[in-house]
């Protein structure tokens, strides 16, 4: 997969996705990405990215022409189509699900806005869709355009080993992940629970998914309302619920346990 990334701060994207799963993905030739930065483009002395916003008011707005030019320049290095991405708070917020259908694209493109953001016009012709990763106001798009690579890049094809792909699966079952655990088995701060040590992998299997599927209904409630558990999931997280509550009533009753 190609990534093209149009940003005043090449560097920041560059560095970002040179680490981790991200940057092995791109050494192993999976994943490319390449910066264009729109002062590259500018033709006036003073290399030219930004003006004051017309109607008056504080903050500078970011030029047209130098976003198309950099946008032409990527559209003639390579034939797949450009899909432009514009990041910012105003789109639909970035799922796990719209991360993997970018992820199966051969080609993305990302604008970063800068100061008070993008010309509107350049935003109508062309760009795709906007998409947001949280409903927080940055300095720039930069750093959820880090994100935006860090997601797709994880999922290309050999990018992840085989332990990261199994546990990937259960996140995009669309629940938490469960409680993980290491060395030492006994410790000051607690001991590793028993079933983890037993070697009976199905009952491994069933207490890893009664967390997952436990704690999505503890913290995140929406993320179970809008699935349908099948019967070993419905019983599990019934069975979840059932002790969740019953110690809850007796630390009501004599305080906390440990
Ligand atoms: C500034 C601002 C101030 C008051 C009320 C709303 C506001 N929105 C913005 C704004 O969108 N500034 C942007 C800075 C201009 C475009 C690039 N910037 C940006 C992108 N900030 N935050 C993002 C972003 C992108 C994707 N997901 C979350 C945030």
């Amino acid at each position: 997969m190609r990534v093209d990334v149009i940003t005043l701060f090449p560097d920041f994207i560059n560095q970002s996705a040179d680490v981790g799963v991200v940057g092995r993905a791109r050494k192993r030739g999976l994943l490319q990405v390449q910066t264009w930065n729109p002062r590259d483009f500018a033709h006036d002395n003073y290399r030219t990215v930004d003006e004051r916003t017309c109607g008056g008011g504080p903050g500078m707005v970011m030029l047209i022409d130098p976003l198309r030019e950099a946008l032409g320049a990527i559209r003639e290095a390579s034939d797949a189509p450009a899909h432009v991405i514009y990041l910012s708070p105003q789109g639909p917020r970035l799922t796990q699900k719209k991360v993997e259908s970018l992820a199966a694209r051969p080609r993305i493109t990302l604008l970063c806005g800068r100061y008070e953001g993008v010309d509107e016009r350049f935003v109508a012709h062309e760009v795709d869709e906007e998409l947001s990763i949280g409903d927080y106001v940055l300095s720039g798009g930069e750093l959820a355009a880090a994100v935006l690579i860090d997601a797709v890049g994880r999922l290309q094809d050999g990018a992840l080993n085989d332990a990261q792909s199994a546990q990937q699966d259960s996140f995009s079952d669309g629940l938490l992940d469960c409680p993980h655990y290491t060395r030492p088995v006994e410790h000051a701060l607690g001991a590793v629970p028993p079933v983890l040590l037993s070697g009976d992998h199905a009952a491994i299997r069933r207490w890893r998914l009664k967390q997952s599927l436990g704690r999505t209904w503890l913290r995140r409630p929406d993320l179970l309302a809008r699935r349908a558990l099948d019967k070993e999931s419905r019983a599990l997280l019934e069975e979840f619920r059932r002790e969740y509550l019953a110690a809850q009533r007796l630390e009501a009753k004599t305080g906390p346990q440990d």
